[in-house]
């Protein structure tokens, strides 16, 4: 039986600016899970190279910061069963030309430079990325009224 985790989710500049915030978050609750921390904030290079730390080196890692800190971005905390993989599921791959159509990259993007949305690739990362934006305070706790038909 999965247990409820958190993970980590954020909505890019390009998903800020085309006006995509609303239908990309529609998704994420109409799936069932529940948001329980969200801020709209321009990203500072400091907190992007903490993000993205594990890129450091790369090839794709400079133009992955200033594209991550070229206007606002929506990070947010998402909690469910499994809630890793549900909305690893959901966003699609992380090249957007080769994401299924019904995920929000497959649906939303062109490319794997401008892919609209990060999620957590694990419970491990998702509590470093996290920790990046935003404190416990700042974590909701709430149940959605649903959860008793989302799941056995
Ligand atoms: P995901 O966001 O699906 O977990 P990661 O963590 O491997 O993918 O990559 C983080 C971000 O770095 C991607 N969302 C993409 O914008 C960028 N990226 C990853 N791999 C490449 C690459 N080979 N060339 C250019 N950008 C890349």
């Amino acid at each position: 039986m999965s247990e409820f985790e958190r993970t980590f989710v954020m909505l890019k500049p390009d998903a800020i600016a085309r006006g995509l915030i609303g239908e990309i978050i529609s998704r994420i609750e109409k799936k069932g899970l529940r948001i329980t921390a969200l801020k709209l904030l321009q990203v500072s290079r400091e907190l992007a190279e903490k993000q993205y730390a594990v890129h450091k080196g790369k090839a794709f890692f400079e133009p992955l910061i200033e594209y991550i800190t070229s206007g606002p971005s929506l990070p947010m905390i998402v909690e469910g069963k499994s809630a890793v993989q549900a909305v690893r599921t959901i966003i699609g791959k992380t090249n957007s030309l080769e994401a299924s159509p019904g995920t929000i990259r497959g649906d939303f993007g062109m490319t794997l430079e401008r892919n609209v949305i990060h999620a957590a690739d694990s419970v491990e990362n998702a509590k470093m990325e996290m920790a990046v934006y935003f404190t416990e305070e700042e974590v909701c706790k709430y149940p959605r009224s649903d959860e008793k038909w989302l799941y056995e």
